[in-house]
């Protein structure tokens, strides 16, 4: 396995292929009868049109040549960071094909979360579209470029500026047999850890661990070639793009639709153009879908499974999916680190919408354990720890992390506190890393911490979580001003932190100035008794 990347121990990767969970299969491939189908099957909707599979497989084999002629190898790392696309779609085949490893960046990050992520992997290069609402990719790439070295390419999808077009990248494929072969067992993607406090990390995802997810995630879902699945979220999330999401449709020789945005007057429309059966969204997002069905005049009659997941759906609105838009809904608990927890599709009512289901494979292995690591009981709040065929060894050259992130015997501590009920599904009840989890996008307290404190008004600040009836959570900046007479306000801390390129999510919702923030008995800030000072005590119940 790549350098910096910690691999299975041969004894257990040995019984992953014993079982069957990991074979030769590569990403990047597309089923063979689909291509050969011409015409006649659809590998991609947008709203502009669409593309067959025997179109998506050249152009995917056309772009790859051309990355090798510009001197793209295998095992080069690319940061890419495109909307859902027709693009986005060629770009991920023809990285993989050409053994080039995607580092997926989210459309929100910035300059700071690009420059972190083309540090981290040393990728040589950028792929990005021109402009997006309120940003410039062009400057973020000027800016990274200048802060960083070997970064020699940058890709631009539609106006490339002094950069290279994608539409460039292109030249006539070279015959299969004059590529050396890529090793299954090595990394095909890098996913950003969603979990941890500090700047992401690097999930390094083989070819064998991601298409046993694809093709166990497809299966537990009935996906398959008859399937539309709208991809609503970003596709560079582990969610839409591989549970089964847009590479597990397409492994099955179903048809992906792309929208660019995952509002109702979006995929609507789309629903009923393309006749989509599955789709996957984040929970604030569900109750505008649900009310949408009031005004809206499309047909969403084919819609079959809906997907949430990312953060806590409240059991109500979870009791109000199927009526309003006459689809199953499946809850999925998971992680960009591997282990997917699903509700399954014929599941009473009481497990789907009050629990986050359980794990996708008989290879994942479970313990939720107490504080003191003696294993919970059935019902009792602990931590998830796992490993299994789809679930990382370790962060990307993180050694220190991964000490503490992993037990001795490679388990993954996800510091998720769950309880567990007797059929094995999961309630996510808590959270023991320092990480604010706004409607499904990770917050990490720290880094955004360490940002407030470049505001010379603040003498210290910490980032806590307000619940939020929509999002979940808010974030809430509590700040012990320099000096109590001049205070920051939320506006001029919220322009700093977007000045400095980060992603816009991360910039606090709420601002509160106290003369000084509480500390623990080791001096650091106690964020419990924060929080209990700033969350009104819950009324006790009847
Ligand atoms: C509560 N918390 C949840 C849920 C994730 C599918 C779905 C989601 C993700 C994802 C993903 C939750 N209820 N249903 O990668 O493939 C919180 C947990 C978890 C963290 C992981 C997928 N589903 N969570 O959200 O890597 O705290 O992945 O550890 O972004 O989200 O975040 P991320």
């Amino acid at each position: 396995m790549r350098e910096g990347c910690v691999p299975w121990p041969e004894k257990l990767a040995g019984v992953y292929r014993e079982r069957g969970y990991w074979t030769d299969e590569l990403l990047g491939g597309l089923p063979e009868d689909a291509v050969a189908a011409g015409e006649a099957r659809t590998a991609l909707v947008t709203r502009d049109g669409s593309l067959t599979y025997a179109g998506l497989d050249a152009a995917a084999d056309r772009m790859a040549a051309g990355l090798r002629a510009r001197g793209l190898t295998a095992g080069d790392a690319v940061v890419v960071q495109l909307p859902n696309t027709a693009e986005l779609v060629v770009v991920c085949l023809a990285l993989f094909r050409t053994g080039v490893l995607p580092v997926f960046a989210l459309p929100a990050h910035r300059a700071v979360e690009i420059e972190h992520l083309v540090r981290t992997s040393e990728a040589v290069a950028y792929i990005c579209p021109d402009v997006t609402p309120g940003c410039d990719h062009r400057e973020v790439a000027r800016q990274v470029q200048a802060r960083t070295e070997g970064l020699a390419h940058v890709l631009v999808s539609g106006d490339p500026g002094p950069y290279t077009a994608l539409s460039e990248v292109d030249a006539a494929p070279e015959p299969a047999a004059d590529r050396a072969p890529l090793d299954p067992e090595d990394v095909a993607l890098f996913l950003l850890s969603g979990g941890t406090s500090g700047p992401p990390k690097l999930i390094p995802r083989t070819h064998a661990d991601y298409t046993y997810q694809l093709r166990a995630s497809a299966r537990l879902c009935g996906v398959g070639a008859e399937s539309r699945y709208l991809a609503a979220l970003p596709v560079g999330h582990n969610f839409a793009l591989g549970c089964p999401g847009v590479l597990g449709t397409l492994r099955q020789g179903g048809t992906v639709v792309l929208a660019p945005a995952p509002t109702p007057d979006v995929c609507f429309p789309l629903v009923e153009k393309a006749g989509v059966t599955v789709s996957s969204l984040v929970p604030p997002l569900v109750p505008l879908w649900l009310d949408a069905v009031e005004w809206s005049d499309s047909d969403l009659s084919s819609l079959r499974l809906l997907q949430v997941g990312g953060a806590r759906l409240d059991p109500a609105t979870a009791a109000r999916v199927s009526p309003a838009l006459g689809c199953t809904l499946q809850q999925v608990y998971g992680m960009a680190e591997g282990l997917l927890n699903f509700t399954r599709v014929d599941d009473p009512p009481e497990i789907v919408h009050h629990t986050q289901g359980r794990p996708l494979s008989p290879g994942d292995e479970i313990r939720v354990t107490r504080e003191d690591g003696s294993p919970a009981a059935d019902g009792e709040e602990g931590e998830l720890l796992t490993r299994g065929p789809y679930t990382l060894r370790g962060y990307y050259r993180a050694p220190e992390r991964n000490r503490t992130h992993f037990t001795d015997d490679g388990f993954f501590a996800t510091g998720d506190l769950v309880t567990r009920d007797p059929a094995g599904n999961f309630a996510v009840v808590g959270r023991i890393n320092d990480v604010i989890n706004r409607g499904g996008e990770k917050v990490p307290a720290q880094e955004v911490e360490e940002h407030l404190l470049h505001d010379p008004r603040v003498q210290s600040a910490a980032l806590i979580p307000l619940p939020d009836p929509h999002w979940g959570e808010l974030t809430c900046a509590c700040v012990q001003p320099r000096d109590a007479a001049d205070p920051p306000e939320l506006r001029s801390l919220q322009n700093m932190l977007r000045e400095k390129g980060l992603a816009a999510y991360k910039l606090p919702d709420r601002l509160e100035i106290l003369p000084q923030l509480p500390l623990t008995a080791v001096g650091k800030i106690d964020k419990k008794k924060l929080k209990s000072l700033l969350t009104p005590a819950e009324p006790p119940e009847e």
